[in-house]
């Protein structure tokens, strides 16, 4: 099983599905190609019929769009528990999933993931606010409902897989000082495959000018 991943300092897609995999216990294969803006990304196409990352290849299966994966190593791996056990627990953490995938158009635009970037606050618009405080009332429903310190509890789902990079934006930009993102903030950071592409994302020489935002 082969995962596709971009830079680990900017490729938000790609750390959701690594790290959902590295904390699932789930074994695979990394190949990290850099963003290659000048050429439009031309060389993703060699493994990817979209030309983006990430992707997985598995069996001779080619599987893209992030949300596609998750869901086929939830297939492939039950074990592993991916979504939530509870019926209706699961309905919420896909429509959660779902919403990330599709939505937050505002805050993903103006404010792009940056693991290495210094903290400051960038001006935001009320598209960029509307964004946070869904997330912050997505986040503190979650933990306040089924107790955290995941979003539905003691186990990490596809759901924190899906909403990991936003801790970064809400931290790097200075978006939230809501308890319940302080508190979910201090749960995925400390995970030990955060820390690890962090470190990685640290030790890489490439900068990508577009997603360099400052004040
Ligand atoms: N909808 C895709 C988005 C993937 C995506 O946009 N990946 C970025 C890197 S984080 C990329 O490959 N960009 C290259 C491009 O847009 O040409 C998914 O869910 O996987």
């Amino acid at each position: 099983m082969k995962l596709y991943i971009g830079n680990k300092n900017y490729s938000s897609w790609s750390l959701r599905v690594w790290l959902t995999m590295k904390v699932k216990g789930i074994d695979f294969e990394e190949d990290l190609r850099a963003f290659d803006v000048e050429n439009e990304y031309a060389d993703f196409f060699e493994f990817a019929p979209h030309g983006k990352v990430p992707v997985l290849t598995h069996n001779g299966l080619t599987v893209w769009e992030t949300l596609a994966i998750l869901e086929y190593l939830a297939e492939q791996f039950p074990e592993a528990r991916l979504w939530p056990a509870d019926r209706s627990a699961r309905a919420e953490a896909r429509c959660i999933a779902n919403e990330m995938h599709a939505g937050f158009m505002a805050l993903r635009a103006a404010c792009p993931m940056n693991m290495r970037r210094r903290v400051e606050a960038v001006p935001t618009d009320r598209h960029v606010r509307k964004d946070v405080a869904r997330i912050e009332s997505i986040w503190s429903g979650c933990l306040d409902r089924f107790g955290g310190p995941f979003l539905f509890g003691k186990d990490f789902t596809i759901a924190d897989g899906m909403f990991a990079p936003i801790v970064n934006r809400l931290a790097i930009y200075e978006l939230s000082e809501h308890h319940a993102v302080r508190a979910y903030s201090e749960t995925i950071t400390g995970l030990e495959p955060w820390k690890a592409w962090e470190a990685a994302s640290r030790q890489e020489p490439w900068v990508v000018d577009i997603d360099e935002v400052y004040a």
